[in-house]
């Protein structure tokens, strides 16, 4: 496979080169791609060296597939014109994901949905992703009604200028700010823009995004999304109401048995995810399964992934490898 990555140079990008070669991609050519500040500069990819290149030349080069994670406004222009000239483009930016014509894939869940005709499929959102992952099974089982979601996101999600902004404040150094605020000894209830209805676009994106992913409009979700100094994951505190009663041992097996979740939940042993260790993992980690014992059918849990992998770069990757199982590109 001839596989572009474009934004080459950023941080889901180099974790994307990093994924690819960790799962043995088939890629017979990289074109690792960035602005025109970086053209030239050399990438290293499974011990061989390879130029970035502009968007330009990618497309002129025809790779198969395309890894895009370049921000919205790259993935608006470019994404059609490189569909146009053949290549299927797994796109992380929010460009596409709420677009009707378009399938928005975290690939345990609804990957059979892409056809040969896709040729721009959506990489959902990172807080999403490990969220509807962790709930499939028991949505399945149990159909939810409502979730209540808060997050504590890290700061890998804003990108290198957000990292550099808590190293520098960690380390009483004047800086540039990602952030409006210090992030450093603090919990930021902001997380990307405001919408007219008060709630935050990332917020907005948990609640739309579940419901596309799911297959089903009637899930309610609400959300707070918050930013937190960790740089390991995304944690969220998931409050789940379903239609059915369950029982508290079955929902364990059926995590258990969701492929991409690992449970780790044993109180006695103070086991519980937590960001620091999921640093660099690929899988969902869930813990503090718990009755809601305010109402009935209802249930809480904590999730934890890394938000730079399974809620970025894997998952992209996971959706270019079922492309090349199916004869899909
Ligand atoms: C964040 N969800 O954590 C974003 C990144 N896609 O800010």
């Amino acid at each position: 496979m001839k596989v572009a990555v474009v934004g080459a140079t950023g941080m889901v990008g180099e974790v994307m080169l990093k994924v690819l070669a960790e799962r043995n991609f088939p890629v017979t050519e990289l074109i690792p791609v960035a602005s025109e500040r970086s053209v030239g500069k050399e990438i290293e990819f499974k011990g061989n060296t390879f130029k970035v290149v502009s968007l330009e030349t990618a497309v002129s080069l025809k790779p198969q597939i395309a890894l895009f994670s370049a921000g919205g406004d790259t993935s608006k222009e470019w994404a059609p014109k490189f569909a146009a000239a053949g290549v299927t483009v797994i796109d992380n930016s929010s460009a596409w994901r709420m677009d009707p014509t378009k399938k928005l894939v975290v690939p345990e869940i609804n990957a059979r949905e892409i056809t040969p005709e896709d040729k721009i499929i959506a990489n959902p959102n990172c807080s999403t992703i490990q969220m509807v992952l962790a709930l499939s099974g028991l949505h399945k089982k149990y159909n939810i009604e409502r979730i209540v979601v808060s997050t504590y996101q890290s700061v890998t999600g804003t990108g290198v200028k957000a990292v550099k902004q808590l190293e520098n404040e960690y380390a009483g150094i004047e800086g540039e700010m990602a952030y409006k605020y210090p992030i450093h000894r603090n919990a930021i209830p902001q997380i990307d823009v405001f919408e007219d209805n008060g709630y935050t676009k990332e917020e907005m994106k948990m609640v739309r995004e579940t419901k596309k992913i799911m297959g089903d409009d009637s899930i309610r979700v609400t959300a707070t999304t918050v930013r937190i100094p960790t740089v390991g994951g995304h944690s969220e505190s998931v409050n789940i109401e379903f239609s059915n009663d369950f029982d508290i041992n079955d929902v364990r097996r059926v995590l258990a048995e969701t492929p991409g979740v690992v449970v780790q939940d044993n109180i006695s042993a103070f086991e519980y995810p937590m960001p620091l260790y999921a640093e660099g993992k690929d899988d969902v980690y869930v813990g503090r399964i718990r009755r809601d014992e305010t109402q009935p059918n209802t249930l809480n849990m904590w999730i934890v992934a890394d938000n730079l992998r399974k809620g970025a770069a894997t998952n992209a990757v996971q959706i270019a490898e079922y492309l090349v199982a199916n004869n899909l590109v």
